[in-house]
C-alpha cells in the first residue's frame, strides 16, 4: 500500500465567494470542501497534461444523427475502419426510425483522438455530438 502524505493548508478567500463554492458543492453531494478541492485540482491536472498532443488518453465521442441522410453510415463506418487501432469499442442504438445515438470509445495520444473526434463530429448529418477526453496518467491517484 503506498503511504500518502496529507498536508494541511489555510485558503484566503472572500466570505461571498466560498459561500456560492459551498451552495454549489452542496449541490453536487459532496460532503467536505476537501473532495471538491481536490477534485478541481486533479480536473485542471488533466486539463493541462492533455494539452500536450503525445500525451496517453481515453475519450467517450457521444452523437447522434438520421441515418437516412446521406451516406453518413457509410462514412462513418469507414472513417472507424481507418482507425480501428484508436477506436475500443462502438455502441449503436436506433433512438426511433430515423435517429441513431452513436457512442464511440477511442484511446491514443490525446491530439490523435481529438483530431479523429473532429473529424467524426464534421461529418456532414452529425446533428449533434460532444466528445470528452480523459488521461490515463496514473500520478492522481490520491
Ligand atoms: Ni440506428
Amino acid at each position: 500500500m503506498v503511504e500518502r502524505n496529507i498536508i494541511r493548508f489555510g485558503v484566503s478567500i472572500e466570505e461571498k465567494l466560498l459561500g456560492r463554492f459551498d451552495d454549489l458543492i452542496t449541490a453536487k453531494g459532496y460532503v467536505n470542501r476537501s473532495e471538491a478541492i481536490r477534485d478541481l485540482i486533479r480536473d485542471t491536472l488533466v486539463a493541462q497534461q492533455l494539452e500536450d498532443p503525445e500525451a496517453a488518453a481515453f475519450g467517450t465521442l457521444t452523437m447522434i444523427y438520421n441515418h437516412h441522410h446521406g451516406d453518413i453510415t457509410d462514412r462513418l463506418n469507414h472513417l472507424q475502419h481507418d482507425y480501428y487501432r484508436n477506436i475500443v469499442s462502438t455502441t449503436h442504438i436506433h433512438l426511433d426510425e430515423h435517429n441513431c445515438l452513436e457512442v464511440i470509445i477511442l484511446r491514443g495520444k490525446a491530439g490523435l483522438i481529438k483530431s479523429l473526434a473532429d473529424m467524426i463530429l464534421s461529418i456532414k448529418n452529425v446533428k449533434h455530438g460532444k466528445f470528452v477526453i480523459a488521461s490515463t496518467e496514473h500520478n492522481l491517484e490520491v
